[in-house]
């Protein structure tokens, strides 16, 4: 585990399962219809129960770098956050789309008075965006978000796997974040 302080707030990396986190919000790497698919989502969706899938579809969807708030249902977590990442392309476009979908998600949260969120990293399985572009991004993100206006006073990062965690730590090194 890893803390980062960015002002007020903490910012954190571990290893472990986002559907386990006890927090205001948990984020959900989602796709543009909110169905619940493979990967953390179908995760997500498994634990939540089927009133999460319900609810998504509700909403009927959400544009790539954008994001929706739902109920937790029968997660620990209050809310879920489904952010839409992009499928990596090569595009110049991709990394814009990444930040903006981890800065409405914490924009999102702000609205809602949670303070306490926790990421998995967006887009670095199914959609296939690489580790050591995505992470640096992710962090650099929320960094800027925390920093300026935030009441925000957690942004977890809950990553799955070590190569994931490692990259992440990488990325923080990169930044000049100091533990
Ligand atoms: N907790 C934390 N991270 C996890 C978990 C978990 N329980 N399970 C997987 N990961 P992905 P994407 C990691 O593929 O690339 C879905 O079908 C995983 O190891 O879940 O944004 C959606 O519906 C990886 O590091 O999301 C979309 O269609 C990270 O979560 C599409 O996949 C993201 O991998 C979105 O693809």
């Amino acid at each position: 585990m890893m803390q980062f302080k960015i002002g007020l707030a903490t910012l954190e990396l571990i290893r472990g399962n986002i559907v386990e986190q006890d927090v205001d919000a948990i984020v959900n790497a989602a796709n543009e219809t909110l169905a619940p698919g493979g990967g953390v989502s179908g995760a997500i969706h498994r634990a939540a129960g089927p009133e999460l899938a319900e609810a998504c579809a509700r909403i009927g969807g959400c544009p790539t770098g954008e994001a929706r708030i739902t109920a937790g249902y029968h997660l620990k977590a209050r809310h879920v956050i489904h952010a839409v990442g992009p499928r990596y392309s090569g595009n110049p476009r991709d990394a814009e789309l990444l930040a903006s979908a981890y800065r409405s998600s914490l924009l999102l949260a702000e609205q809602h008075g949670l303070q306490h969120i926790a990421f998995p990293s967006i887009s670095t399985g199914i959609y296939g965006y690489p580790l050591d572009e995505a992470a640096p991004i992710a962090l650099a993100t929320c960094r800027d978000v925390v920093q300026s206006h935030s009441e925000i006073r957690l942004v977890r990062f809950v990553l799955f796997d070590e190569e994931t965690f490692q990259a992440y730590v990488r990325a923080a090194q990169n930044l000049g974040l100091i533990p």
